[in-house]
């Protein structure tokens, strides 16, 4: 039964729901490509009768959709039931299901054979595939590992691994029984790894031998052993091969290849509840040690699959090549749930965009015939600067969309991903969106085929997604041309549902800022012309080559160098990396600066988070600017390392105006 809200659309909900019946579920053998949403919903004959509808009738909305592109064990009896004031959301509230089957079982299926996952290793032309088949039995065998080894339904799984098959399992087989996977970027250091297990309670770790990346070995295995030395909740680390070298065993160790050969390659699925979580991924705030997102089953999967087909325009039998790593939310949406639900053919790149040379995208596109690419300003920014050389090469004519995302893309980067890698017959899409909100939110499409792009800007807003702009006081700003607070003012399906164990944290980040929505902590400008543009953090968050990093991070690994009496972080301007990290740091007496003392402090950011966080810039200070009441100035931080000392604005709370003169100066020297 779907549900009937105030009926405040044009077209009227018995209409579409009258013209409901008939559709054929997607779920069915009979229909092998995604259905036009205007045949779903009639009454709609464009993007605006469409978003309009999703606004006004968001449970019709999303409840037609719910049934039509998942599998149900059980239906749910009421789309959706959120307070924006509490900060509980609820979707598809007593409906039951199992992940794991809607992105896998059902496409297994219909076809064994389709190519589920294409592992881009490092070493070019070394791909793999792996079929929905495959998938299945290597999924099935990991979550027998997980159940053998006492892995129960509301477990937490920490995956420590790059982008391969067995992680995307690792993932789907979590996901199979029931247990929260928290997977765990990479290239972060074992102190950052314990903190997040730590954080979880995880009880079992799952990696791999040795990682390879741009041809080099990263110690995966090592960084487990010395993470769990702090983490009594791990029971078990399941170690995969990757590379075969020989590494040094441990306690806990379990060899994960023996252990899967002696599972069986059917597990029955957990039924699990809507909302039951599904994960959680940590990320980076303005305060305090990063914080776990929590996403639950139905919406989540819903919302990133609808995403993933209807931004890239994504049909049945594309090959869809999404760069990120899976430890970013990117990654998990765009890589493994939302392709997989779709059941199309994914790419993991294990790769950098650099290795062996700057042609290294452009030559896995036409090896592996990719039609949606999808990768990060910071990257396509790298690659402008090696020249177009490295593109022009290859046969690129099976892409039809480009995507960007994780940070601002300038017009000249978005330019030339248009012309030199699109040859401007490809749709670009510039992506907003964040950990917290699952899927894509502010994309130029859906919109019209055909409908105009502007570069450099996300533009329009998803099905369901309706951003506001909000004025310092927390009123909504009405009309157009107008900059503020980017929030989103009404639930959707993809949205987090909690910061794992401090609720009261989620609604202080996201809910308490401006009431009635939820904060994004960017800001946005509207345009005359109402399409969005995003004009960065407004929070002492900032971007480095796309990754969110909290300046209090990197504040609390530099003050526990023996030598740091304080430090202030702040990102500036930097071409490549979009945002640089500038810390500036006073010492304790007795301590010199010098080239030793910064590499130590390099070290210690490196030793403490992850090589990304490291700072670009060190300026060793005798005092920082304060307020007579003792907070750091961080906007005259922010002006200086920008090279903007010229217009530090107000001053005047100051405690002692001396101390800027001296940073200006020193910053100019160390320029
Ligand atoms: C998906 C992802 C989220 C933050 C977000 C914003 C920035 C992401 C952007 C963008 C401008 C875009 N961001 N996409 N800024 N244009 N297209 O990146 O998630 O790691 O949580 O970062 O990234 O500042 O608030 P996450």
């Amino acid at each position: 039964s779907i549900e009937k809200r105030g009926s405040a659309c044009s077209f009227g909900t018995d209409q579409v729901r009258s013209k409901l019946e008939p559709t054929i579920a997607m779920d069915s053998p009979s229909r092998c490509s995604f259905p036009d949403l205007r045949d779903v919903f009639p009454g709609c004959s464009s993007y605006e009768d469409l978003y309009n509808l999703s606004i006004k009738e968001t449970d019709l909305f999303w409840g037609t959709l719910a049934r039509m592109s998942l599998r149900w064990n059980r239906d749910f009896e009421h789309v959706s039931d959120c307070n924006m004031e509490t900060g509980l959301f609820r979707w598809f509230l007593g409906g039951q299901l199992n992940v794991s089957v809607n992105c896998v079982d059902r496409h297994k299926e219909k076809d064994p054979d389709r190519v589920a996952l294409i592992w881009e290793k490092d070493e070019p032309g070394q791909e793999e595939r792996i079929t929905y088949g495959q998938l299945y039995t290597m999924m099935n065998r990991m979550a027998n590992v997980l159940k053998t080894h006492g892995v129960k339904k509301g477990d937490r799984v920490a995956i420590y691994m790059p982008a391969c098959p067995l992680a995307v399992a690792s993932m789907l087989a979590c996901a199979r029984i029931g247990a929260v996977h928290s997977v765990v970027f990479a290239g972060f250091s074992a102190e950052a790894l314990a903190s997040r297990i730590h954080d979880a309670e995880a009880k079992v770790v799952i990696t791999a031998d040795q990682g390879v990346r741009g041809g080099k070995l990263i110690e995966l295995k090592k960084t487990v052993v010395a993470a769990v030395g702090s983490c009594p909740s791990v029971k078990a680390v399941f170690v995969a091969k990757r590379t075969g070298n020989l590494v040094v065993p441990s306690p806990l160790d379990v060899d994960l290849d023996e252990a899967m050969a002696k599972e069986s390659g059917e597990c029955e699925p957990a039924i699990m509840d809507s909302e039951d979580l599904l994960f959680m991924l940590y990320t980076s705030g303005s305060t305090g040690n990063p914080k776990g997102v929590v996403h639950s089953q139905a919406g989540y999967l819903l919302y990133a699959s609808l995403t993933q087909r209807l931004v890239f325009d994504c049909k049945d039998g594309d090959i869809f090549g999404c760069v990120a790593d899976i430890g970013w939310i990117t990654g998990h949406s765009y890589v493994v749930y939302g392709p997989l639900a779709n059941g199309v053919t994914t790419v993991l790149f294990e790769s950098t965009p650099t290795y062996p040379d700057p042609g290294r995208y452009w030559e896995t596109v036409q090896r592996l015939k990719i039609n949606q690419f999808y990768a990060a300003p910071t990257a396509i920014r790298l690659l402008l600067k090696h020249g177009d050389e490295h593109v022009e090469k290859y046969d690129l004519g099976s892409l039809r969309t480009l995507g960007s995302v994780g940070e601002p893309i300038n017009v000249e980067a978005w330019q030339w991903y248009n012309k030199v890698v699109g040859k401007e017959k490809c749709v670009v899409v510039d992506t907003w969106w964040q950990t917290e909100t699952g899927g894509i939110c502010i994309s130029p499409r859906p919109s019209a085929p055909g409908a105009e792009i502007h570069p450099g800007m996300p533009m329009r807003p998803m099905y369901g997604i309706w951003p506001v702009i909000v004025g310092e006081k927390g009123e909504e700003l009405k009309g157009n041309d107008v900059t503020g607070a980017l929030c989103l003012k009404k639930p959707w399906p993809g949205m987090a549902r909690t910061i794992y164990g401090a609720h009261s944290r989620f609604l202080e980040t996201y809910y308490k800022p401006f009431r009635g929505f939820y904060f994004t902590g960017d800001g946005a400008i509207r345009h005359k012309d109402g399409y969005y543009q995003i004009t960065g953090r407004m929070d002492d968050v900032i971007n480095v080559t796309g990754h969110r990093l909290g300046t209090a991070e990197v504040e609390n690994a530099l003050g526990q160098h023996p030598s740091v009496a304080e430090s202030a972080v702040v990102g500036y301007p930097c071409n490549d990396k979009g945002e640089g990290v500038y810390a500036y740091v006073t010492l304790k007496d007795g301590f010199l600066a010098g080239v030793k003392m910064e590499t130590e402090l390099r070290g210690i950011v490196r030793q403490k988070i992850a090589a990304y966080a490291v700072p670009d810039v060190i300026q060793i200070c005798a005092g920082l600017p304060k307020t007579r009441s003792g907070k750091i100035m961080r906007r005259i931080l922010r002006k200086v390392a920008a090279d903007q000392s010229e217009n530090l604005g107000d001053i005047s709370t100051l405690a002692d105006p001396a101390v800027v003169k001296d940073l200006i100066a020193n910053h100019q020297a160390i320029k």
